[in-house]
């Protein structure tokens, strides 16, 4: 009886003991089973003289193979190899977008003269440029025509001016003059997002557009560089500088993804890399980051979860 109320007593405390800590369980249950022998031979003490040391335990059942401790190795490895690709995913990421800086705009109002974005660092002289982004829109008339960009100088303030017309046309114009009208008809703008890049070249004497990556024509131009120290804003048309003159009905609606403006015509290859690889060329003269611009009226931006790519 002695035997079994003591196994009994050592399995509540192997239960409690174990249960707490399995590392220390083997330890720890030798030392209570000694103390519950401690327990009853002091109390038989004061009675009588102690009997005789009862024959030896059996020998325990030999411990779970170490159930828990595989499965919380096996977590921890889970969660190692979850991390290292994270870390990998991360550092490839980064490698792949580090030079196409993320963030896009949202002008989310039709037909307004306050949402605009505008730059605020210094706007260089351009003798040639690309411009390029992502557009999107939901504008549902016929009759606007939506300024996507406008750099206005003195004297003339379409001194570089990117905006769809009527008919789908991508428009172009620098000194104040329209170069050329791309026409759209064959994409799905505006029910799908685009990408452009829209480039002008004074030495060149051409200007061109690319749509998605592909060349949509060229046409060749006399023109004057593009002069420094304007005003850019992204979003409305500006008949006067310093963010001035702007008419509803050549608002843009909708959101504008990673705009930048090199100051040299990208290749063919370099406009698919940004297109198709998020590649970006690092020498570019503008980005609009949030540290160089101001949002104005309902104009929101975001830093998209991954950089845009066809
Ligand atoms: C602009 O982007 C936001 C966020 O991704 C999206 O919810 C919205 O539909 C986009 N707007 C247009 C016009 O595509
Ligand atoms: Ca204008």
């Amino acid at each position: 009886m002695r035997i079994i109320l003591h196994f009994f007593a050592s399995a509540v405390c192997i239960a409690i003991v174990c249960a707490q800590d399995s590392f220390t369980c083997v330890r720890n249950v030798n030392s209570c089973s000694q103390s519950e022998d401690q327990r009853t031979t002091s109390g038989q003490v004061q009675r009588a003289l102690p009997g005789k040391q009862g024959p030896v335990g059996m020998k325990g059942e030999k411990g779970d193979p170490g159930t828990p401790d595989q499965e919380q190795i096996n977590r921890l490895k889970d969660r190692v190899a979850f991390l290292e690709k994270e870390i990998q995913d991360k550092s490839t990421a980064n490698q792949r977008t580090t030079d196409c800086p993320l963030i896009a705009f949202k002008f989310p109002r039709y037909q307004q003269i306050t949402d605009h974005v505008r730059y605020r660092s210094y706007f260089p002289e351009l003798p040639q440029a690309t411009i390029c982004a992502w557009i999107e829109s939901t504008e549902p008339a016929a009759s606007v025509v939506p300024a996507i960009m406008s750099y206005a100088v003195p004297g003339h303030t379409n001194e570089l001016l990117i905006e769809i017309g009527r008919g789908r046309n991508f428009r172009i114009s620098t000194n104040d003059r329209l170069l050329r009208k791309f026409a759209l008809s064959s994409s799905k703008w505006p029910y799908e997002k685009i990408h452009f890049c829209a480039f002008y070249s004074q030495p060149a004497g051409v200007v061109g557009l690319f749509v998605n990556g592909v060349l949509r024509g060229t046409q060749l131009v006399t023109q004057s560089a593009v002069s420094g120290g304007g005003d850019l804003v992204f979003g409305q048309d500006q008949d006067a500088v310093n963010a001035g003159g702007f008419n509803p009905t050549q608002a843009f609606s909708g959101n504008i993804t990673n705009p930048m403006i090199w100051p040299r015509l990208l290749t063919a290859s370099e406009i698919s890399g940004i297109v198709r690889h998020c590649v970006c060329p690092k020498d570019y003269a503008i980005v609009m980051t949030l540290d160089r611009v101001e949002l104005h009226g309902n104009v929101e931006y975001f830093i998209p979860d991954v950089c845009p790519t066809l």
